[in-house]
């Protein structure tokens, strides 16, 4: 099995860390945008939207960050990701698909307004704030969920948002960031020029 891969984003750190963190077999295979690996006719073969992150497992082809979890999840049952009962599997959908349709467009809205609104992200904190209550991960245990939805909150925009008002947020985040998955995909800023 084969990931393509470009860490730097959540979309596909996301994916990454849930590798490294459960030691998957997998091939990591980091895409290079320098030479347009992406753009090439063997890439758009494996994903014709000509994006990462994408999976090879024989003649499988997937693309799409959240649905790359799900099947790594059921692949590798032993790391109790993803829920076997309808509603277990229906809450992790949940947020799967919160994550890509709210979480993702607010995130994106705050880089290219040129004034930060942070209107949407709030209330959306606030809501995660609340299913984090009492809880040490989104559903309890951990699941492929968390991996999706913290991505999103360890970029750097991410970081610099105010979580003051969210505090179980912010504890989640610590410690998903302290998971070997994600410590593991940390991106190391050069150090800065003499
Ligand atoms: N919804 C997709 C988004 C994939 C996506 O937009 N990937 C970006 C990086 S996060 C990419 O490959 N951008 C390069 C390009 O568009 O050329 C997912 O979750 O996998």
């Amino acid at each position: 099995m084969r990931l393509y891969t470009f860490t730097i984003t959540p979309n596909n750190r996301k994916v990454e860390a849930f590798v490294k963190h459960f030691d998957l077999d997998v091939d990591i295979h980091h895409v290079s945008f320098k030479d347009k690996e992406t753009q090439s006719p063997e890439y758009r073969a494996i994903n014709p939207m000509g994006k990462v992150p994408a999976l090879v497992d024989g003649d499988f082809r997937l693309w799409e960050s959240n649905a790359i979890l799900t099947y790594l999840a059921t692949k590798f049952p032993q790391t109790k990701a993803l829920p076997a009962d309808a509603r277990g599997r229906a809450d992790v959908d949940r947020w799967l698909h919160w994550q890509s349709c709210h979480l993702m467009p607010a995130m994106g809205a705050l880089k290219t307004a040129e004034e930060k609104d942070l209107s949407a992200v709030t209330p959306l904190l606030q809501i995660l704030d609340q299913q984090l209550a009492g809880r040490e991960y989104l559903l309890g245990g951990l699941t492929v969920a968390d991996f999706a939805v913290s991505a999103y909150l360890m970029t750097k925009l991410g970081r610099q948002l105010d979580y003051s008002a969210c505090p179980n947020v912010a504890g989640w985040v610590e410690r998903m960031s302290q998971l070997k998955g994600f410590a593991e995909t940390q991106m190391k800023m050069p150090p800065a020029a003499a």
